[in-house]
């Protein structure tokens, strides 16, 4: 039984390793339920070769172009040669690559090129959240040879934002138009946009958005010294895409020579949320949810308080591993 889940494993590998696209959808969606055991031994075995993608998140709000942009960048990047897997995060609309290539016929050779390959997570599997999911299929594109990892998130919500921040390059897309468009976006998403975009440039209302964004990004301040650039895009014709794409390069090379202890600060950041992630998922798996209620009331009415609860669920389930 064993002999045959390890030969299993190494044949997944083997293909993942080859690029083939049918694996990497298989175990993209199985890594999303989160049931198949293999699944979770085949990441140990990819993570430790991973690492040389460069993943690229594109946040801002709906509508804004972000997909258009995404699709553009991913032309880019194929013309440069590389290969390109693009991940739409959309925890609200589960929907297929459909929303990323649209109905745009020129997008249509993206759809056909097989260095490209597209996906959308919505689910969050029992064990973890979408963060969790969403590394995951980023360790296996990594692993399956694709240069550039394009990521692409509606700013919202705390899972986003745990999202872009496994990114090495964050974009934030803006429009004109938006009324204070920099107002609108708030705090937490703008902390971690490295590069700023205005898309939709053909709209009469850019240079008013430029100098509304312009003036706060005079009061940025990184501790890294880096000074987020302001580019304008019309994601439908291209226009600023290349512009975009240098930028992105220039910020990966400012990057890239500073040890700055980000990359650790993100893996830590990582393990404590799989830390309380996992627990959490461990304790509605294992314990059975009759008692999860009857302590839910015993709390309500005050017959607990809620450190001892927590002690007489975590004390359930700790002596469980957490990895399985
Ligand atoms: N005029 C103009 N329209 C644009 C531009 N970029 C995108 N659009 C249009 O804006 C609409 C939304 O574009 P998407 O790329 O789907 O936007 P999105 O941000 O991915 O949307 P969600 O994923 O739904 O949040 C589409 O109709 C695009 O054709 C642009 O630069 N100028
Ligand atoms: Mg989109």
């Amino acid at each position: 039984m064993e002999d045959i889940h390890r030969a299993e494993i190494g044949e997944k590998l083997q293909k993942i390793s080859e690029g083939d696209v049918r694996t990497i959808a298989r175990v993209l969606t199985e890594l999303e339920r989160q049931q198949a055991p293999w699944a979770r031994e085949l990441i140990k075995e990819l993570y430790p070769k991973t690492g040389r993608a460069l993943v690229i998140g594109v946040t801002g709000s709906p509508g804004s172009g972000k997909s258009t942009l995404v699709a553009r960048m991913a032309l880019a990047y194929r013309e440069a040669g590389l290969r390109v897997g693009i991940i739409a995060v959309d925890p609200t609309s589960p929907f297929s690559g459909g929303a990323i290539l649209g109905d745009r016929i020129r997008m249509q050779s993206l759809a056909s090129d097989p260095d490209v390959f597209i996906r959308s997570m919505a689910t969050r599997g029992q064990l973890g959240g979408l963060s969790a999911a969403v590394e995951d299929a980023l360790t296996v594109l990594d692993a399956a040879g694709y240069r550039i990892l394009l990521l692409e998130t509606v700013g919202v919500g705390q899972d986003e934002i745990d999202i872009m921040n496994t990114a090495q390059v964050t974009i934030l897309v803006l429009v004109p138009g938006m009324g204070d468009g920099v107002q609108a976006i708030k705090a937490g998403v703008m902390e971690i946009a490295d590069l700023f975009v205005i898309n939709k440039a053909d709209h009469p209302e850019t240079p008013r958005a430029e100098r509304e964004l312009r003036s706060f990004l005079r009061m940025v301040s990184r501790d890294d010294g880096w000074e987020p650039p302001l580019i304008k895009t019309v994601a439908t014709t291209g226009q600023g895409v290349e512009e975009l794409v240098n930028t992105v390069q220039r910020f990966y090379d400012f990057r890239k020579d500073r040890d700055d202890g980000r990359r650790r600060a993100v893996a830590r950041q990582r393990l404590l949320r799989l830390v309380s992630q996992r627990l959490a998922a461990r304790i509605q798996i294992s314990v059975p949810e009759q008692e999860l209620d009857q302590l839910a009331e015993r709390l309500a009415s005050r017959e607990v308080d809620p450190d001892t609860a927590l002690d007489e669920l975590v004390r359930k389930v700790i002596t469980d591993q957490l990895t399985h």
